[in-house]
């Protein structure tokens, strides 16, 4: 059952030097990081990774915030680390995000058009296996 999900440390995240507190988090909960770059993403990475959204009245908006400075991108792995990391990440709106989890205790609402949330987790081994394609292609 051992598997690899996809997170990205978001752009807000970058910004507010909080990208280390994330990190920590993955950590503490036990996951092992097999890779970790920081990179600026392109338009065609963010296209790519946000496909399903295509044509949501968020999407441009997404893409703007995601494409707006440094994202930390981390490979992590360990068993069952999928459903593991969207718990600790918690629900996608900050507001609503429980404290205790990533989003509730580090991300809120700052009135802008794209949800700025901290972090982003692959939602299922096809998701994972799909986003880890693009975002390490070296990893195979
Ligand atoms: P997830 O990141 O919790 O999996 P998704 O529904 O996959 O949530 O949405 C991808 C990202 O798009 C979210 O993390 C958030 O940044 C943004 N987003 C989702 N829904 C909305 C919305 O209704 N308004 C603005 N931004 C949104
Ligand atoms: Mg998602």
């Amino acid at each position: 059952m051992t598997e690899r999900s996809l997170v990205l440390v978001k752009p807000d995240a970058f910004a507010r030097g909080l990208t280390g507190e994330v990190i920590r988090r993955i950590e503490a909960k036990g996951y092992t990081l097999v890779a970790l770059k920081v990179l600026t993403p392109t338009r065609d990475m963010l296209a790519q990774h946000y496909a399903e959204h295509e044509g949501k009245p968020f999407y441009e908006g997404l893409l703007e915030f995601m494409a707006s400075g440094p994202v930390t991108a981390v490979c992590i792995e360990g068993v069952r680390c999928i459903p593991g990391f969207r718990s600790l990440a918690g629900k996608t709106d900050p507001t609503e995000a429980l404290p205790g989890t990533i989003r509730g205790d580090l991300g809120r609402d700052w009135g802008q058009g794209a949800t700025h949330n901290i972090v982003h987790g692959s939602d299922s081994p096809e998701s994972a296996a799909r986003e880890l394609g693009i975002w390490f292609p070296e990893l195979g």
